[in-house]
């Protein structure tokens, strides 16, 4: 099943067919303890509506923290040792890639999201700007994966590359994050799932990088990214959880505005962006 928020409201789509789920709220649906019963039974009543129009499209996203996770693939570990030479080459990247702890941190607050087709920021004062694709958890407050999703974890690898302490400044800022295009949701409970990634950035009507990964080369599971995530925190309207990127351009790639970027996974589609700076 897949869930849609969009302007006229929040549907979710079985078989080809599109119903209207009268719910409070995203957040609402979150908390359910019971999602896909629930979800089963506005299927069940069978009043399907002829057309969704995808145009209409919101963030999927209601007031959840969202989150991310960092060096869970090789590719990025290899990435940020190379970025990071000028301040002595990171083996902290190498130590965190092996060490039984992930490294987790705070993204965006829901209002600094940017949804499918909206965009996304590099920052004025960066000069090595990429996008990160990563496979998104959805999780509940009872932590179990209630669906998945697109993420964009928009990053300046200069300002990350110079020192580890300004990692927050090269990741959070407004709109350096996006979400979408919809929300695949989890039918049964599972630790982990495989997902194919890919992405491509058009730039003056030419492909400027495609590359693509696939969530089997992740070292982590989600359910153990999704267990340190939970330490001593609580997420009482459930969170988003970006597992990483596996797709990094080469070094001499930096975004510019004007760039359009596109992530796909088959099940959950392709989440587009524009790019502009500032
Ligand atoms: O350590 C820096 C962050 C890495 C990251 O965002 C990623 O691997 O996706
Ligand atoms: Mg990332």
């Amino acid at each position: 099943m897949i869930l849609y928020r969009t302007t006229d409201g929040l549907f979710v789509e079985q078989d080809g067919r599109f119903y209207r789920v009268f719910a409070e709220s995203f957040d609402a649906l979150v908390v359910l303890d019971d999602l896909q019963g629930f979800l089963s039974s506005v299927v069940d009543k069978g009043d399907a509506v002829p057309h969704l129009d995808t145009r209409k499209l919101l963030t999927p996203i209601g007031s959840q923290e969202v989150w991310a996770s960092g060096v869970t693939y090789y590719r990025s570990r290899s990435a940020r040792i190379e970025e990071s030479k000028a301040a002595g080459g990171g083996d902290f990247y190498d130590r965190v890639y092996s060490a039984e702890r992930p490294e987790l941190f705070f993204k965006a607050v829901a209002h600094k999201v940017v949804g499918p087709n909206g965009k996304v920021k590099i920052r004025r004062d960066a000069t090595w700007s990429v996008p990160e694709p990563e496979l998104t958890l959805l999780v509940n407050p009872s932590a179990q994966i209630i669906g998945y999703t697109i993420g964009n974890d928009m990053s300046s690898r200069d300002i990350e590359g110079l020192n580890p302490l300004y990692l927050p400044q090269a990741k959070v800022y407004r709109e350096s994050c996006a979400l979408g295009p919809v929300i695949l949701l989890e039918e049964e409970p599972r630790e982990h799932r495989e997902f194919p990634i890919q992405m491509s950035i058009q730039r003056g009507g030419r492909s400027v990088f495609e590359g693509e990964t696939s969530t089997a080369r992740m070292k982590r599971r989600f359910a153990d990214l999704i267990n340190y995530l939970m330490r001593d925190n609580l997420f009482p309207e459930g969170a988003f959880l970006l597992t990483g990127t596996g797709i990094i351009p080469p070094d001499d790639f930096t975004l510019e505005p004007g760039d359009q970027i596109e992530m796909e996974t088959p099940e959950i589609g392709t989440l587009k962006n524009h790019v502009v700076c500032g």
